[in-house]
């Protein structure tokens, strides 16, 4: 029987450590070098607190950065420790730094303790100002960068005194040990350096190189829960339902391990996203407005022990509308019905459906023109004639908008007077005319333009027009008498002439 046990515990054994060999990292005791000793966070093992290694963060030194997920522990020290093992070889004084990143407003700090004691700020021992048993806040000012500038906080005084600089005595050579304990959820550290106060180094450089390592001991597993494979990180979309169940090789060591979820900062899961703790299997059904990143926390306990791991959901929210083609400027033409569908322009890659409003620069759109659904439409008269700058809004619905702007041109189309010549139209208006005549043909490229009286003499002659637009003729500048006349204009490029009258008030 006793042999029986045994054999199990050393199957259980070999067995753990096997499963172990990718995430359960040995700890290791780092030595001083050129009087600095430098560790990378991610060097040891997480397992037994609410930390996870990630590395998705740019900037990192090392193979990542680890991040405390097991919410906030206000006026809390000593909860999910990790201890860090170092050799000290100079004796004295060393300045500790820590490397870091809040990406929030509240997420800015860690407990950390030197269990020898030795911390000093600059305003003296710091025993009174920790939270007991040599805790202090470590803390960082910056935001959403990495930052190497840790300051504490005297405790029990008032928020906004000075931050101190962070200094600790080790009163020999010998190993020592740092520890370090979830406050703010969230929080990302990088890595941290002690360096000798005489020593001419200075600062937080992340180019300085891991501290060489010995003595380093595969983490003990028998007995406990632990984490054996990561959990992956996933990207969905919303508006669709996702299963995920946890892989059964996640955690290692327990005989019937229970699962529960939770989000990164301890909060419940949101209401779009469930967990089944008999089967270990996540359902999503985010909407759109839930688009955005997700810490998704993943507890295992056995025994009285535990594990977790995060993974982040990717959540890819409402994609606005876009453009289906370019929306060109278009024109209407006086007395005549102008309607134009904006829907061929604009797509939803969501398939949603778009609805459309209109504005002008001045405010609402002109009164002739109206908007239904995705239809402009409405009847232009003479005084509307000129440009206007439509702003058009194209929504989802879901939050996703679009705006573009595009002209109509309100160009005259009351035939007062109507000629054919080759199938093709010659349009003056207004006529009979005071001042300014306008002038359109069906032609294009250059021509001349001539005005004759009745007694066929030329008053008026013109050899640079341009059929393909409008041709504005200023009657009073060419300084002509009441009377009809006729307008002839001739095309260079073919044999089309325009012969119209024109009735001069
Ligand atoms: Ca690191
Ligand atoms: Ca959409």
């Amino acid at each position: 029987m006793k042999n029986n046990l045994l054999i199990k515990a050393i199957i259980f054994y070999l067995f753990g450590l096997n499963l172990a060999s990718a995430q359960v990292t040995d700890s290791c005791t780092f030595i001083q070098k050129d009087s600095i000793i430098t560790v990378e966070m991610e060097s040891t093992n997480l397992n037994g607190g609410f930390w996870v290694v990630q590395n998705d963060l740019p900037g990192h030194t090392g193979s990542g950065y680890i991040r405390y997920i097991g919410g906030d522990a206000t006026g809390v020290a000593g909860k999910s420790q990790l201890t860090y093992t170092f050799r000290v070889k100079e004796a004295g004084r060393h300045s500790f730094k820590m490397r870091a990143f809040r990406e929030n407003y509240h997420d800015n700090d860690v407990w950390v303790r030197f269990p020898h004691g030795g911390v000093i700020t600059k305003i003296g021992n710091d025993s009174t100002g920790t939270m007991g048993s040599n805790w202090f806040k470590a803390m960082i000012g910056a935001r959403n960068e990495w930052y190497g500038f840790v300051k504490t906080q005297h405790l029990g005084t008032s928020w906004g005194e000075t931050f101190h600089d962070i200094y600790v005595d080790f009163p020999e050579p010998g190993v020592y040990t740092v520890q370090f304990s979830g406050r703010a959820s969230m929080f990302r550290i990088d890595r941290f350096m002690l360096y000798y106060q005489k020593s001419s180094f200075f600062g937080m450089n992340p180019e300085n190189a891991e501290s060489p390592k010995e003595n380093c001991e595969p983490y003990n597993t028998i007995g406990r829960v632990y984490l054996s494979n990561p959990l992956l990180d996933y990207t969905i979309r919303s508006g669709e339902t996702w299963t995920y169940t946890i892989p059964e090789n996640t955690f290692g060591g327990g005989t019937s391990i229970g699962y529960s979820s939770f989000l990164g900062n301890m909060f419940q899961l949101p209401s779009w996203l469930s967990f089944d703790q008999k089967t270990h299997t996540f359902t999503a059904n985010p909407a759109y407005e839930n688009g955005g990143k997700y810490t998704i926390l993943v507890k295992a306990e056995d025994n009285g022990t535990y594990a977790v791991d995060a993974f982040t959901l990717n959540i890819l929210g409402n994609r606005p509308p876009e453009h289906a083609s370019a929306i060109s400027d278009t024109a209407a033409y006086t007395g005549q019905s102008f309607t134009y569908d904006l829907s061929p322009y604009f797509s939803d890659a969501d398939g949603n459906t778009l609805s459309y409003s209109v504005r002008s620069g001045s405010g609402t759109i002109p009164t002739w023109l109206s908007l239904e659904g995705s239809t402009l439409s409405g009847v232009p008269t003479n005084a509307d004639l000129g440009n206007d700058t439509i702003y058009l809004t194209v929504s989802d619905d879901f939050g996703g908008s679009l705006v573009e702007s595009f002209i109509i041109t309100v160009k005259y189309a009351v035939v007062e007077s109507l000629f054919k010549n080759n199938s093709r139209k010659l349009y003056m208006y207004p006529n009979p005319v005071d001042h300014i005549l306008n002038i359109r043909t069906e032609g294009n490229g250059k021509g001349s333009m001539a005005l004759i009286d009745n007694m066929g003499k030329i008053i008026f002659k013109t050899d640079n027009v341009d059929l393909g637009n409008d041709i504005v003729l200023d009657l009073e500048s060419v300084n002509i008498k009441p009377g009809i006349y006729t307008l002839k204009i001739k095309a260079n490029n073919s044999a089309s002439e325009y012969n119209g009258l024109v009735v001069k008030k």
